[in-house]
C-alpha cells in the first residue's frame, strides 16, 4: 500500500492570496495570518501575490485567474461575510464556496476556502485572531499540504502518461513507414 500525504514545507513553493476588503478589519487579520505560515514555512515573500477584491463575491473569478495563470502551486481566498450585516448573507456565502471550489476543479490547482461565514462580527474577530484559531493561518496550511500532494500526485502521473503516449506514438509512425 502507498500513502501519499502532503508535507508543511513550502520552500520553493509559489502563492497567489485573494482577499476582501468588505470587513477589512477581519481579512487583513487572516491575510497577516496567513503570510505568517506560509513565510515561516519557507515560502519566499517577494513570491506571494496578493490580489484584494471589494467583496467575498468577487473571490472565485479573480482566484480563477491566478489559478489558470500557471504561475502558482494554490491559491488561498480570504474573505468574511456576516450574516447580521446583509440580507444577502445565504446568496454571497454560497456563491464564494461554490466559485472557490469551481476555480479548483476548473484549475486542478488546490484554491483554498478561508472565507469565514459569521452570525456576528464577534464571532469572525474570534476566528481571526489568535494564530491557533484563525482561518487564516489554517487556509494556509492547507494551501501548503495541498500544493505539496498534488506536486507529488502530478510527477507520478505525469510519468505514466509520458510513457503511454510515447510508447503509442513510436507505433503509429512505423506503421506509416
Ligand atoms: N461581502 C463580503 O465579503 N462580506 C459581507 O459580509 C458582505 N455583506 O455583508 O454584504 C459582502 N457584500 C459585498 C459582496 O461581496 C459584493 O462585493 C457586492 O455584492 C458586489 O458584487
Amino acid at each position: 500500500m502507498m500513502t501519499l500525504e502532503g508535507h508543511l514545507d513550502a520552500g520553493g513553493l509559489r502563492f497567489g492570496i485573494v482577499v476582501s476588503k468588505f470587513n477589512e478589519l477581519i481579512t487583513s487579520r487572516l491575510l497577516a495570518a496567513a503570510l505568517e505560515v506560509l513565510v515561516k514555512a519557507g515560502a519566499e515573500e517577494q513570491t506571494i501575490e496578493v490580489a484584494r477584491v471589494p467583496g467575498a463575491f468577487e473571490i472565485p473569478l479573480v482566484a480563477r485567474r491566478m489559478a489558470r495563470s500557471g504561475r502558482f502551486d494554490a491559491i488561498i481566498c480570504l474573505g468574511a461575510v456576516v450574516r447580521g450585516e446583509t440580507p444577502h448573507f445565504e446568496y454571497i456565502s454560497r456563491e464564494a464556496s461554490r466559485g472557490i471550489a469551481r476555480a479548483a476543479w476548473e484549475s486542478d490547482l488546490p484554491v483554498i476556502f478561508g472565507v469565514l461565514t459569521t452570525e456576528n462580527v464577534e464571532q469572525a474577530l474570534e476566528r481571526a485572531g489568535a494564530p491557533e484559531r484563525n482561518r487564516g493561518t489554517e487556509a494556509a496550511r492547507t494551501a501548503i499540504e495541498m500544493a505539496n500532494l498534488m506536486k507529488h500526485l502530478h510527477v507520478t502521473r505525469g510519468k505514466l502518461t509520458a510513457e503511454k503516449w510515447g510508447g503509442r506514438k513510436k507505433q503509429r509512425s512505423r506503421r506509416r513507414r
